[in-house]
């Protein structure tokens, strides 16, 4: 009896099982793969966006958006003043609040060049304009190169809007810098100044800032 040579044993489902165990491997590396990398890529967009809110931008200093805000010049010579061109000859600076204040007092806080003052306007919520105080600036420098300048609102005057303040640094040879102007009411709440314009400012800087944000519709 002859027996047949036994026919080769097919493999072909071997190479099937193989096949199939390392499409299923790949997959999961390939899977494992894209998952890091997306969640690397969205990773390297929100430290991008991290940077750009964080890096360090050039700050103009002395200029028209130093006077806005609380005061935050402590020695008056830290650029964080509104601060003229020259440093001989009258200037103005004009300081605009959120809305009008039924102040009772109006600071100044004088920065570098103390003692430039010469009169102060104020522009009520109607735009009626008022001359409050006009003179000899008495402010001398208390704590290093700043001084206080307060003064009393006529009860005439309802609200203010807006302050006007004149200097002049004629033959003095300096810079006459305001650090910041607060609207303090009889109930001693005070308000900072949120826009500014002025005749001239130092390094050439812009003449005028606000300190508003924009809302999205104003972008269209
Ligand atoms: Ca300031």
């Amino acid at each position: 009896m002859s027996t047949a040579p036994n026919p080769p044993r097919p493999r072909s489902w071997l190479r099937l099982q193989f096949s199939l165990g390392t499409i299923f491997w790949l997959m999961l590396v390939v899977g494992i793969i894209m998952a890091w990398w997306k969640d690397r890529t969205s990773l390297d967009e929100r430290l991008k966006k991290l940077e750009q809110m964080y890096a360090p931008t050039q700050q103009t200093l002395w200029g028209a958006a130093d006077i806005l805000g609380a005061p935050d010049d402590p020695t008056g010579g830290a650029g964080k003043s509104w601060c003229p061109a020259g440093t001989s000859g009258p200037d103005w600076v004009e300081v605009g609040f959120d809305g009008a204040v039924p102040a009772t007092k109006i600071d100044l806080y004088e920065t570098y060049l103390v003692g430039c003052v010469t009169e102060v306007i104020v522009i009520d919520g109607n735009g009626d304009e008022t001359s409050i105080w006009k003179g000899a600036d008495p402010t001398t420098a208390t704590v290093a190169r700043t001084g206080l300048f307060a003064v009393p609102v006529p009860a005439s005057v309802k609200s203010v809007q807006r302050v006007k303040i004149h200097v002049d640094s004629t033959n003095r040879g300096s810079w006459p810098c305001i650090d910041a102007v607060g609207l303090t009411t009889a109930a001693g709440k005070t308000a900072w100044g949120t826009s500014s314009n002025s005749s001239s400012v130092y390094a050439g800087g812009s003449l005028s800032a606000t300190s508003k944000k924009a809302t999205w519709h104003g972008l269209w």
